[in-house]
């Protein structure tokens, strides 16, 4: 406790109980842990020591953003030592070259106002955008709702600054856009969920802001008509920015939990709300591309900012109302563009198969074949369910996690994308970057 106090500052040693609770359990309720300590370092200086010191007394340290994660990544499960980086609040806009450093304890909204006033944009944005930090959406290679647009996080990603697992700094923030110098340290430690390294701040590439946006909400009479659209959206709407999949029971849930009105006079299987963007306004080529999509049974446009985010409250207050049901499953998981549709439609029968009293709900990234399946009326710890929506995934030729990460909640389900002999490369990473297993060690991999 002493050293931590030297390096971190009295103030920032938290043992408070109640002030402890708040890093302790996830943002849903389904990952409840418990810490003695958490730890609160401002600068890469002092995240160094601190992971110095732990691995000199073997105590393992859990590390902590902006605590949005669904998987259960960033909270203390087996009473580790918390780490927050959310004091790490460096914020360095280069408009010459159209990139910025941020600490890892920069939030996703910060970063996007700051590139703002600097004439730039940052091309990754997520519903949870006001608390989610740059460094947890590094360390989980976070996707979100322009992926299609801009790629996800890893695709941002110039440079990092970081703490290895034993304790060294590796720092390359240049920004050089070509730079063919070795290893790609930067895109490694992009994904790895803390379990390699403490990513302190990160170099990120900006993009060129796209001031002018329409938003529309399609109404269509079956899945595969509304994953149809989105593909041909994709091909012939060059401003689209997102293409946000959701069906008629999740949007029913949404309206009941936020009050807001339905949005079209008579419900309609699937919905798919699409934002177009651009520097001069994509009304007309929006308008011109959905009039060819042809099996578009009801359409609403917003007009203004207002109705805009009306618009895309439907589609994003999904999170928060399955919430208000309890504690849910959360499976995020990709599939090939053309099983999407097919593995909507099965989950549903799937589920019931094995778990008849849950209720599925579905909405996702439509064209990043990204879906997201939420279960409730499930006990926390009562998989059935999760291992067959997952092993259908994987059978389809799917991805057990889209833009979530393994955290703890999927390490089981791991084998079913890795080969042994990927996982034997991991083991060698983990053994070569964190030797002794001071960072988060339940994550990702198997336990040592
Ligand atoms: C989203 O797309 C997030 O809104 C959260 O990835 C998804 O709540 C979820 O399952
Ligand atoms: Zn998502």
């Amino acid at each position: 406790m002493g050293r931590w106090r030297e390096v971190v500052g009295a103030d920032h040693v938290v043992v408070d109980p109640d002030v402890v609770a708040g890093y302790t359990t996830d943002w849903t309720g389904r990952f409840r842990g418990e810490a003695a300590v958490v730890l609160r370092p401002a600068s890469t200086g002092e995240c160094a020591a601190v992971v110095a010191i732990c691995r000199e007394h073997g105590i393992p340290l859990t590390l902590q953003g902006g605590n949005t994660g669904l998987v259960g990544g960033g909270v203390p499960l087996h009473g580790e030592v918390v780490l927050s980086l959310r004091r790490l609040g460096r914020l360095e806009v280069d408009g010459p070259a159209g990139q910025t450093t941020a600490g890892a304890g920069v939030t996703v909204g910060a970063l996007g106002r700051a590139a703002a006033e600097s004439g730039w944009a940052y091309g990754v944005d997520l519903a949870s955008r006001e608390s989610a930090t740059v460094g947890g959406t590094v360390a989980t290679n976070a996707g979100g709702l322009h992926v299609l647009r801009h790629g996800d996080t890893r695709a941002q990603l110039v440079g990092i600054e970081a703490v290895l697992g034993t304790g060294a700094v590796v720092s390359h923030l240049g920004g050089l856009e070509k730079d063919n110098t070795g290893y790609d340290l930067a895109g490694l430690l992009c994904g790895s969920e803390g379990t390699l390294a403490v990513v302190t701040a990160a170099r990120l590439r900006l993009v060129a802001p796209t001031p002018e946006r329409v938003v529309a909400l399609l109404a269509f009479d079956g899945v595969a008509p509304a994953v149809a659209a989105a593909r041909d959206l994709r091909r012939g709407l060059a401003s689209l920015a997102a293409a946000e999949l959701f069906f008629d029971e999740g949007l029913a849930l949404v309206c009941a939990v936020t009050g807001l009105a339905r949005p079209f006079s008579a419900p309609h299987p699937a919905y798919l709300l699409v934002e177009a963007a651009a520097a001069g306004d994509p009304a007309a080529e929006l308008a011109e591309a959905v009039g060819g999509l042809g099996a578009v049974a009801d359409v609403a446009v917003a007009t203004g900012s207002v109705r805009a985010a009306e618009l895309w409250r439907y589609r994003e207050a999904h999170t928060e109302a399955v919430n208000t049901l309890g504690p849910p499953h959360k499976l995020d998981v990709t599939l090939p563009a053309v099983g999407l549709a097919d593995f909507i439609g099965r989950v549903p029968r799937v589920v019931a198969g094995v778990a008849p009293d849950a209720s599925v709900w579905l909405f996702g990234h439509a064209a990043d074949g990204n879906v997201h399946v939420n279960l409730t009326g499930l006990a926390p710890d009562d998989e059935r369910a999760d291992d067959a929506v997952l092993g259908l995934v994987a059978a389809m030729g799917g991805s057990i996690s889209a833009e979530h990460g393994i955290g703890t909640a999927k390490r089981r389900w791991l084998h079913l994308n890795r080969t042994p002999a990927e996982l034997d490369a991991f083991a060698a990473l983990k053994g070569a970057l964190d030797p002794d297993r001071v960072l988060s060690p339940h994550v990702l991999l198997p336990d040592a």
